[in-house]
């Protein structure tokens, strides 16, 4: 798994090559600007980067060693993202069924995690459903559909157009029927015929809260890593409208930045839960900080 997860990391890692910048020997005003310009033009912020660098400088001296500055600054980064709380929880499970809602815009991954998850959830031995309140994207459901069946997954769908409240609300009366431990719903990214997007997510969160006492509510942003930085001005949106409970950031595989990673559960004050690595069914993981962050940095 790890070494997978090397793999899928080494395009951000070679860029950065951080590991490389601190085997250079001395700790100068070179260094020091070198560091900065990785992690501004990394996508991290520059005012995480700021801080990042100031406690590096404050926890390392002219005799902390290469190898040991390096871990030193994987502990900051683990320690930054640690601070927020949540941080790689797994979808959490109490005595009822949990229901976990997926926003984001067009694109940024909801349909593949929603499937995803599903294969996460369901070889952990839960019973789980998909409700597709993506009834506008042509081909959505089919889309679904096949993830769905593919991961062994049942899937609650209208027809093309129909209106997403009443999926979800036919999802849920599903999961009371049926016993499932788990429902999750798929939404959709973008605004269209009349509906306004937000007013729609907004109804789908009020038919959960009035439909699904003694629920356990999970409510994620799916996040692209490749928009970086931008994808954070859609959380402030998003979290407006429907209360969020962490942030999945998809296509890292693909990330040419990366940053984002570590500083979008502390621009947001939102956990990152789940990370996507690839177009295949296995390739959501758990956000592991030590494990990202040494996959990233290449110790
Ligand atoms: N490489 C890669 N592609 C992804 C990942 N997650 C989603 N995608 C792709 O991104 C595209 C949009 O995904 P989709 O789930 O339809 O997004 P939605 O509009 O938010 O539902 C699809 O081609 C997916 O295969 C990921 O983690 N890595
Ligand atoms: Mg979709």
């Amino acid at each position: 798994m790890y070494g997978k997860l090397n793999e899928k990391l080494e395009a951000v890692r070679r860029k950065w090559a951080i590991k490389g910048l601190f085997a250079r020997g001395a700790r100068d005003d070179t260094f020091w600007e070198s560091l900065e310009e990785i992690l501004i033009s990394g996508d991290v912020g520059s005012r995480q980067t700021e801080e990042i660098i100031l406690s590096l400088r404050e926890r390392t001296s002219s005799d902390t060693s290469d190898s040991e500055a390096l871990g030193t600054l994987s502990s900051i980064l683990c320690e930054r993202l640690r601070a927020v709380e949540g941080t790689g929880m797994p979808v959490r499970f109490s005595t009822g069924p949990t229901v976990v809602m997926l926003n984001g815009v067009n694109g940024s991954g909801k349909t593949t995690t929603a499937a995803k998850l599903a294969w996460i959830l369901g070889n952990e031995g839960k019973k789980v459903l998909i409700a597709a309140a993506d009834t506008f994207r042509a081909g959505a459901v089919e889309q679904l559909n096949v993830w769905g069946s593919r991961a062994g997954v049942r899937v609650i769908f209208h027809t093309h157009g129909g209106d997403p409240g009443a999926v979800v609300f036919d999802a849920i009366r599903a999961v009371e029927a049926g016993n499932f431990d788990c429902l999750i719903v798929d939404t959709a990214g973008r605004l269209h015929n009349k509906t306004n997007l937000m007013e729609e997510l907004s109804k789908i969160s009020r038919i959960i809260d009035r439909n699904c006492q003694g629920w356990t509510l999970e409510s994620f942003l799916v996040v692209d890593a490749v928009s970086g930085q931008n994808g954070l001005k859609q959380a402030e949106v998003f979290g407006g409208t429907v209360p969020l409970t962490g942030l999945i950031i998809t296509k890292y595989d693909h990330a040419a930045k990366g940053g984002i990673i570590l500083s979008a559960g502390n621009e947001l004050g939102l956990p990152v839960r789940y990370v996507g690595i690839g177009e295949n069914m296995d390739d959501l993981k758990l956000f592991e900080p030590e494990e990202f962050v040494n996959a990233l940095l290449g110790i």
